[in-house]
C-alpha cells in the first residue's frame, strides 16, 4: 500500500508549544514518520508547532475532549489534571540526566503514565525538555539573594511557584506562548527553561543573563486523547505507543546534543553565561517545598524516585 494512500487515512493533530526547529519538533517528526510507517498509511500526522493550538494547559484540555489528538508537553500544567505527576516537578529531585531518564523509563514512569487514563489523557511515553536554568534581564544570578523580588515567569505549576516564592522571587505563572512578549514588554524580568527551549525561542533577544542553576529537571510527555484512544483497536494503540517511543528517543538525543552546543549559541548571541553556580544555597532555600509536598501527597513516590538505583 502506498504511504498515505489508504482511502480512510485518519489525520492525527499533534500539538506543541515550541518552534518547528526545536527538540519537540524533532520528536514530532519521529512520531509522524513512525506512525505513518507502522500503520502503513492508515494514519497521517499533522504537526501544529509554536502553540498554534494554544498553550500546554489548553492542549491538555483538548486531549480530554478530543479536539486535539496528541500533544508533546512539559509537565508544567499537567499536575493540575493529574496531581500524581507533581512529584516530578520538585526542584533538585533528579541528580542528572541519567537518573531522570532511568526513573522515567522504569516502573515508576509507567505507573505515572497510567495515572493519566482516568482523566481521559493517555500517557504514551516520557520524553524530555531538560534541566531548567534561570535567565533574566536584570543582573547575573549567582546566589538566591540575586533573585530577590525578581518577577519571574513560571509555568502554571504550584510546585514551581512555591519554590520561587521560597527563593524570594515574585513568581508569575503564564502560558508559554505569552512569554516572549511578556519579557519584551517587561511584564516579567526573568524566566526559566532548559537550554533547548532558550535556543529554540531565541530568548537572547529579550534576556541578557543565563545562570546554569539546573534547579529542576523538566520532563516532557507524549500524550494522546482519551477520546481518540476509545476509538482505536489494540493493534492501532500499539502503533501509537511505538510512535511515541520513537518520538521520545529522538527528542532526548536532541536535548543531549543541544546541552553543549546550545550554550555556545547563547554566548554568540550576547548572553552572559554564569556556569559556576553553587546549587546548595538554592537547594536549602527551597527545602520547605518538600515539606509541604510531603504533607499533601505523601512520601511513597518521592522515596521511590530518590532511592532509585539503576
Ligand atoms: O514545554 O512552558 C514552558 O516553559 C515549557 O518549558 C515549554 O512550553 C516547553
Amino acid at each position: 500500500m502506498i504511504l498515505g494512500g489508504a482511502a480512510e487515512a485518519r489525520e492525527i493533530q499533534l500539538g506543541h508549544t515550541l518552534s518547528d526547529d526545536s527538540h519537540y519538533s524533532v520528536g514530532a517528526d519521529a512520531f509522524k514518520e513512525t506512525l505513518e510507517e507502522v500503520s502503513d498509511g492508515e494514519f497521517t500526522v499533522r504537526e501544529h508547532p509554536a502553540g498554534s493550538l494554544g498553550g500546554e494547559r489548553d492542549m491538555i484540555e483538548g486531549l480530554q475532549i478530543g479536539t486535539v489528538d496528541a500533544v508533546i508537553t512539559s509537565t508544567g500544567p499537567l499536575g493540575n489534571f493529574v496531581p500524581e505527576t507533581y512529584v516530578l516537578d520538585l526542584p533538585f529531585l533528579f541528580r542528572d540526566y541519567e537518573h531522570a531518564r532511568s526513573v522515567l523509563d522504569s516502573e515508576i514512569g509507567d505507573d505515572l503514565l497510567a495515572k493519566m487514563e482516568p482523566h481521559n489523557i493517555i500517557g504514551l511515553a516520557w520524553s524530555e525538555n531538560g534541566f531548567r536554568h534561570m535567565t533574566n534581564s536584570r543582573n547575573a544570578v549567582q546566589e538566591p539573594s540575586d533573585v530577590d523580588g525578581m518577577k519571574i515567569r513560571t509555568m502554571e505549576n504550584q510546585v514551581h511557584m512555591n519554590a520561587f516564592e521560597e527563593l524570594g522571587a515574585s513568581p508569575t505563572p503564564m502560558a508559554f506562548p505569552e512569554l516572549f512578549t511578556a519579557l519584551q514588554q517587561g511584564t516579567v524580568d526573568a524566566q526559566e527553561n532548559p537550554v533547548t527551549v532558550i535556543v529554540a525561542t531565541k530568548f537572547w533577544e529579550v534576556q541578557d543573563h543565563i545562570s546554569l542553576t539546573g534547579h529542576v529537571y523538566s520532563p516532557a510527555a507524549v500524550l494522546g486523547s482519551g477520546v481518540l484512544w476509545s476509538e482505536l483497536t489494540e493493534q492501532e494503540r500499539d502503533w501509537f505507543n511505538q510512535a511515541a517511543q520513537a518520538s521520545a528517543e529522538a527528542t532526548r538525543e536532541e536535548v543531549s546534543r543541544l546541552e553543549t552546543e546550545g550554550l555556545d549559541l547563547l554566548r554568540e548571541n550576547g548572553m552572559t553565561v554564569v556556569e559556576d553556580v553553587d546549587k546548595t544555597p538554592f537547594q536549602n532555600a527551597i527545602e520547605p517545598v518538600y515539606e509541604s509536598f510531603k504533607d499533601e501527597y505523601g512520601t511513597e513516590m518521592l522515596n521511590r524516585i530518590q532511592n532509585f538505583e539503576d
